[in-house]
């Protein structure tokens, strides 16, 4: 059938697509519904999860998915977490369009001189995906990718903060790897695996 991607991250909106396309689903996305934006008012992802793929669901009368995520970083206590994109997007080069990119670099580069350069640097991409139908069922499915923070950037490929994170094990950031590896071991693909165990049988 089909299934709202209630998500207006372009970034998040194609690994989505990518990740369901052996599903035969027909995804359509939140954007080209028009379907308005909710506040982000939870305290957890999941929370935020529900809260956007509740909205798209009323608002759709479809099924839609939703993806609430976020970097967590051990040195600040797990921080931003789910304030992760309010963090990225916050105040430094206001109203320039398309530059949250680089807001949230010159974010981490702040952060990582804030922390000096002995301090830990491990952090970890969480993910949680929440399907929600117009009759109010719901299922929630969390995922996580462990890693650590490096300065200068690396990489064009990804979205967001993949040029300044390494999946542990590796030693190139998510925006040097392919998207089919990043596909296989990010925080999305985690949460993904669940999913499509329990609504696919796969
Ligand atoms: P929607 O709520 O419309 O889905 P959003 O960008 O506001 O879009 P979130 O509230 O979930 O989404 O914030 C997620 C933040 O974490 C955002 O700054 C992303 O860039 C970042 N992020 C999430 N997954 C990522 C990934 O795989 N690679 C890099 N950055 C990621």
């Amino acid at each position: 059938g089909s299934l709202v991607i209630a998500t207006h991250n372009a970034g998040k909106l194609k690994e989505i697509s990518a990740l369901l396309a052996p599903y035969g689903v027909k995804c359509l996305s939140a954007g080209s519904l028009g379907l308005p934006e909710p506040p982000e008012t939870g305290t957890s992802f999941v929370q935020n999860a529900m809260i956007k793929a509740r909205a798209a669901a009323e608002a759709s009368g479809l099924a839609a998915l939703a993806d609430d995520s976020g970097l967590s970083v051990d040195a600040l206590g797990g921080r931003p977490g789910v304030y992760t994109a309010d963090w990225a997007e916050r105040q430094w080069f206001e109203g320039e369009p398309g530059r949250d990119w680089y807001m949230a670099m010159g974010k981490v580069e702040g952060m990582l001189q804030h922390l000096g350069p002995d301090v830990d640097r491990s952090a970890a991409f969480h993910c949680v995906l929440a399907i929600a139908w117009p009759d109010g069922e719901h299922a929630v499915y969390e995922g996580a990718c462990t890693g650590s923070l490096t300065w200068p950037p690396r990489g064009t490929l990804g979205f967001g903060y993949d040029p300044v994170f390494v999946p542990t094990g590796g030693a190139q950031t998510f925006a040097e790897i392919d998207p089919e590896r990043k596909h296989a071991i990010s925080h999305r693909a985690d949460a993904f695996t669940k999913l499509v165990a329990d609504q696919f049988g796969a």
